[in-house]
């Protein structure tokens, strides 16, 4: 089955290909697809704007004129950070906190100074993904998965991207950027909505 990824983000796209390594399924990026958009994600949750992504490059690759496009099945993860003590902050605007292009150095320490004075479960935060699944015929599905730990007190690690340097996971005594690629991806958000999804679409084609 083809799967084109409706993502410009290439360390999602790199933990994807990861994470679906050694499946049946013949995956690409939209950007190897031709299809380049700038999609405007205007929903208020993860599932509405992995919905938008997903339908928007499925509707482009109806127009595309490619056979094999045609048939295949868009997918799309939308995800971000949740941090219960900024009311779900910054949440769906993940991506767009404090600008999309200010980097990711200067808005985690900005979180960890909106954080001070907090301490133990008052840091709880946790990474959430939706995967949504458009089919040719119009079908949709969506999995998800989430991430639980805590605000660090100082960023740690380099692997990773985003704010992975500043969840810190108590289970694991280290943050998420100082997991390995694989150990990330097997208890990671994205991990997890990928393996459910996996699940949905071994079952329903
Ligand atoms: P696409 O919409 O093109 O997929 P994007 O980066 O704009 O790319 P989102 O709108 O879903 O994606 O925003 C997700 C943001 O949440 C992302 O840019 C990171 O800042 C953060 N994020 C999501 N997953 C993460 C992870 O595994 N580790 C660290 N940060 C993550």
């Amino acid at each position: 089955m083809k799967l084109v990824f409706a993502t410009g983000n290439l360390n999602k796209m790199r933990e994807i290909r990861e994470i679906m390594s050694g499946l049946d399924f013949d995956i690409c990026s939209m950007k190897e697809a031709g299809i380049d958009l700038d999609i405007d994600e205007n929903a208020e949750t993860f599932e509405g704007n992995a919905l938008i992504k997903a339908r928007a490059v499925r509707n482009a690759l109806d127009a595309s004129g490619s056979e094999e496009l045609k048939k295949a099945v868009v997918l799309a993860d939308d995800s971000g950070l949740e941090i219960d003590a900024l009311g779900g902050a910054p949440g769906v605007y993940s991506a767009r906190f404090m600008g999309e292009d200010t980097g990711y150095d200067i808005k985690n320490a900005e979180i960890i100074k909106r954080l001070s004075g907090k301490t133990g479960k008052q840091r709880a935060a946790r990474f959430r993904c939706v995967i949504a699944a458009v089919f040719p015929d119009g079908r949709e599905l969506t999995a998800s998965g989430c991430f639980e730990g805590v605000i660090a007190n100082a960023p740690g690690g380099e692997n990773g991207f985003g704010y992975d340097p500043i969840l810190f996971l108590p289970e694991y005594g280290m943050t998420a950027a100082q997991l390995s690629s694989e150990e990330k991806n097997k208890i990671s958000h994205r991990g997890k909505a990928l393996f459910e999804m996996r699940k949905l679409l071994e079952t329903t084609c």
